[in-house]
């Protein structure tokens, strides 16, 4: 029988708000809509999906502590966190799983400040600029490097 690779969706502040506000950077999708579209495909790729946000910097770090020895991957949107926040790097080098960076926007056709992530550092591969689709693709590539890694 096929294993259930359990897997974390973590995002971080204002994606509550996806969907309401600026159509032009991040699309029209809700966040339940990404949440519903990352449990479909999840559900086709043999993943328990576990999909969250927080505007807490320190609810994400908490997260992601818990995330060890559970998940065994992470797909993270930091938001704003993404530029600022070494807390959330440092736990998730803690974190032994695989860990996917998705950004809705291209983050390098952005203002200069978002150009830098200190998430990517701990990623093993980042996705930006496709949207919500982003999140299925990182799914994707989860069950990839899952059956190259064996
Ligand atoms: O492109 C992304 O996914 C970002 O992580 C989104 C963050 C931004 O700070 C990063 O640089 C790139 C912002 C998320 C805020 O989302 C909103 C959605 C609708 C309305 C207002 C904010």
């Amino acid at each position: 029988m096929a294993m259930t690779s359990k897997i974390l969706v973590l995002n971080g502040p204002n994606l509550n708000l996806l969907g309401t506000r600026q159509p032009e950077l991040y699309g029209s999708l809700s966040l339940s809509d990404i949440q519903a579209a990352c449990e479909a495909r999840g559900r086709d790729l043999g993943f328990e999906i576990d999909f969250r946000q927080s505007n807490s910097e320190g609810e994400m770090v908490e997260w992601v502590q818990q995330a060890r020895g559970v998940n065994d991957g992470v797909i993270v949107n930091a938001g704003a966190y993404t530029h600022t926040s070494v807390a959330l790097l440092d736990a998730l080098l803690t974190y032994e799983g695989v860990v996917i960076e998705v950004h809705l926007s291209n983050i390098y056709q952005r203002d200069e400040f978002r150009h830098h992530s200190y998430v990517s550092k701990a990623a093993d591969g980042v996705i930006c600029g496709l949207g919500g689709h982003g999140y299925e693709l990182a799914l994707e590539a989860l069950q990839r490097i899952f059956q190259t890694r064996g």
